[in-house]
Formats: structure tokens, sequence, C-alpha cells
């Protein structure tokens, strides 16, 4: 007998990390059951795709919702963040659950979980945010990888805000982590030269917000990923580099990949789109993030990256501020809330400034968008591809859509944009969830809090993806 189909999307261009094909896809209890020509039978629903592009479903791996941050929160929470991400195409957010000082890492999570579960639209995994390490917390470790909570971020910088660790301890939680297959994120500046060229400045008088970037040249994030490099392949441990922005960066994960270490990188949709001149502008403050906006010559190095390969995965680092935070900052910049939106753009960008202008190919963006995102989080096969017995986590893709981003058709709950009248040409019609459709032309359609959290795996036995 033939099954009784929850939905059927016909007549799509189906995209994996590795294939493009004509097909419909079935979908049973928000698993994909069939991927076939002409499928048959009945279905409650039945969408057609009208050749658009099904892509699977974005993963976000980079997203502060909520965050206690710089005297602060991130204004976006994980209601007006999943709504966003849903509406860019992202079907998985994995956020940062963030350790206070003298905090368990467990209550951490239980605090991060609260806040998530009766919000979500879609489903999210969590990293976990290690900023106190003493033998209770070092202890925790492995229990927070079984838990379903595999990888971590480690700062190397932001010291006034207490979330610098020190060499030893970036050093011993990968070996630690290592041991049980998890991964090590880390924000790489070097937090005493940021130091160093921010009082130099504020001393000469310089406390706009277009200094931001001068406490930021490349060197500072260069000569961080070296050091983290280092101590990873120390450690045995593997590396993911969380938002690289300069060609020194990106050099230093190239040539350690080159020595086969496990390096990975990760960019954001900011680093591709803009350069430092965006801090001169009247609205630079809106700009301001760390590590910030570099140079042309740094752009054209990370879109090097994405074409080769040595940038494995796109991710947002949302961690937006209305512009009456951002003002907590306006007579001096280092006061400035750090963070933008992105989430939503991080799929039409990519797109419209790597397919459409045949820098990267569709299998690239799918590969650093969903599929290694999913691999390297341990959230494969589940999410990441599109694939008889995975979610049904899909993008309906129009590629011929433009799309004037401005404040009001973006979903976040902050007053400007930095993409303000940026034009996508290539924009997510429709995004599916588990085979509920979350979201059709910008309009939510579905219930806050029906998101489901992700344990992600490990590496079994250690053993790396092949990516
Ligand atoms: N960078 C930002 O710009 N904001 C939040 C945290 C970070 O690393
Ligand atoms: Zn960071
Ligand atoms: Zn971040």
């Amino acid at each position: 007998m033939e099954a009784v189909l929850d939905l059927l999307i016909k007549n799509g261009t189906i995209v994996t990390e590795s294939q493009v094909f004509q097909a419909d896809i079935g979908i049973e209890s928000g698993v994909i059951t069939q991927i076939a020509k002409g499928i048959k039978g009945t279905a409650s629903q039945v969408l057609d795709a009208g050749h658009k592009l099904i892509l699977p479903g974005g993963i976000d791996a980079h997203t502060h919702f909520e965050m206690p941050f710089m005297g602060t929160y991130t204004a976006d929470d994980f209601e007006s963040g999943t709504i966003a991400a849903a509406c860019g195409g992202i079907t998985t957010i994995v956020d940062f659950a963030v350790q206070q000082k003298g905090e368990l890492l467990f209550e951490a999570l239980k605090n991060w979980r609260q806040k998530a579960d009766p919000k979500v639209f879609i489903d999210y995994g969590l990293h976990m945010i290690i900023r106190d390490l003493n033998q209770k917390t070092f202890d925790e470790i492995k229990k927070v990888i079984e838990y379903g909570i595999p990888s971590f971020k480690l700062f190397m910088t932001y010291r006034k805000e207490g979330l610098l660790l020190d060499d030893g301890s970036i050093l011993q939680i990968m070996q630690e982590v290592a041991k049980y297959g998890g991964l090590v994120g880390l924000h790489c500046e070097n937090n005493d030269l940021i130091e160093y060229f921010s009082e130099a400045l504020l001393r000469e008088g310089k406390r706009e917000a277009r200094y931001h970037p001068d406490t930021r040249p490349g060197i500072v994030e260069g000569e961080a990923v070296r050091r983290a490099l280092i101590l990873a392949e120390y450690a045995g441990a593997n590396m993911y580099a969380v938002h690289i922005s300069s060609k020194l960066g990106m050099e230093a994960i190239r040539d350690a990949r080159r020595r086969g270490v496990a390096a990975f990188a990760e960019t954001c949709p900011h680093y591709l789109v803009f350069t430092d001149e965006v801090y001169s502008r009247p609205n630079g403050i809106n700009f301001v993030m760390s590590p910030p906006i570099k140079r042309e010559i740094d752009r054209t190095a990370i879109w090097g990256g994405l074409a080769s390969g040595d940038v494995k995965t796109m991710g947002s680092d949302h961690a937006c501020f209305t512009s009456e935070q951002k003002l907590m900052g306006g007579d001096d910049f280092t006061q400035i809330p750090n963070g933008v939106a992105g989430t939503e753009v991080i799929i039409p960008i990519l797109y419209s400034e790597g397919v459409r202008k045949g820098v990267i190919g569709i299998n690239r963006l799918v590969q650093v968008t969903s599929y290694n995102t999913a691999r390297l989080f341990g959230l494969w096969p589940q999410k990441g591809t599109i694939a008889v017995g995975s979610d049904a986590d899909l993008v309906i893709f129009d590629p011929e859509k433009k799309m004037r981003l401005t404040v009001d058709n973006l979903h976040s709950k902050i007053d400007y944009s930095i993409y303000e009248n940026y034009t996508c040409h290539g924009y997510p019609a429709i995004t599916v969830s588990r085979g509920e459709i979350v979201q059709k032309n910008g309009h939510v359609q579905a219930k806050k809090g029906r998101g489901r959290f992700l344990k992600a795996k490990p590496y079994p036995d250690r053993k790396l993806p092949a990516l």
C-alpha cells in the first residue's frame, strides 16, 4: 500500500553538497522518505517548487541570542532570532551557552535551555563558552559532551569583559575535549595588541567608531590564529577558528591545512560584502563588531578561502544591538557593544555575491551553509543534506527573486540594518523545518517553541570527518 505523505514537494531542482538533480521529495513525520521523479500517491499537502532550487536547510552555527555582553544584552532573543534565521533559509542554529564567572557549566546550560526552549521556531544546538576554568568545571567537560554538546568556544580576547582565557587554560581544555572527540572553537584575536592599540588611540583623543578597526589590524587575528593552531597541534585537538576576517588569519589556516593539521575556518557575511570604509560612514557605529571588517585585500582573501575550500563554514555571529544600545559607546568606541545581525542574510548574500558572480558553485554554497557545518558539529546525517532518512529541513530558493534588504523586511528586532538597500538576487521563498512550512515569503507560519534541542555527537573514535 502506498504511504500517505504529509508533504510532497514536486518539481524541485535539488541541490546537495555534491549533486544537482531534478526530483520530487516525499515527507512523512518530519523525515524525508522518498526522493524520486514523479512521486505518486496521496499527500496531505503538495507544494509545487516550479523548478526552483531546493537546498538543505541552512545551519548557522554562530548566533548569540539574548546574551549578556558589554553591559547589556544582545537585542534578538530566541524568538526574533530564530524567526529571522528561518526567513533567511536557516533551519538550525547553534547558539553559545555562556558560563558566567563562578557558575558551573551545567548551570549555564540549564539557563540557556530555559531561554531557548519556549521560544525557538527551528531546531537548535548549543556550544559551550568556558570563561572560568577550575577543577569543577574542567571535570564537567566530558559530561557536557555526553549531554550533546561536543563543541566549545574559547576567547583569546575580551579581557575587560571577563571572557579571555589564558593560553594554559586553552591548552588544557583542548586536551580534554580532544580526548572525547569534541571540537574547540576559538575567537582568535591577540588581546595585548588590542589593548595597546586602543589605549594609544584613546590617549590621542581618537574616540569615535571609525577608530575601532585600527585596534585590530590583520596581525591581531593572524598571530592569534597561529598561536591557537600551535596549541591545538600540541594538544592533538581539532581546531575551529570562528569568524575569520583577515588575509593573515586565512593564510594561517591554509598553511596549517597544507601541513595536514585539522584546522577549520568559518567566516561571516559582513566580511564578504563590506570593507573598512564603512567605519567612516555616519552610521559607522552600527558596523562595530569584533573582529572588525578589514581591507579589500582581506575580503578578497576570504573569498579565495571559500573558493579553495579552506573556509569550511558560514556563520553569522549574529549578536546585534539597537541604535540606543550602540550609543552606549557614543563617546568612546571601546564601549560600543560589539556585534551585528546576519543570520537572515547568510544564504542570500552568499548566493548573490558568490554563486551569481561565479566565485563559488552552488554545491559549495550548500557545503558551507549546511553540510560541512552539520559534519563538524555532530548533526549529520540528521541535518545538512537532502537524503532519505534525514530531517525534512529544506529551503525552496528562488534564484531569480530580487529582494532589496531594508529594516522593514528583515526580521531582527533592531531598528536598522547594516545591509539597508543592498539588493539580493536570489532569495528563500519557503523554509520547511521537519516537514512543516515555517515561513513563506517572509511570513512566519509556525508556532513559537516548536523547535527542538539537538543532541550533537562527538566524532566517533576521535576520527574527523574528511572535510
Ligand atoms: N564579536 C562580536 O562582535 N560580538 C559578540 C561576540 C564577538 O565575538
Ligand atoms: Zn567571537
Ligand atoms: Zn561570536
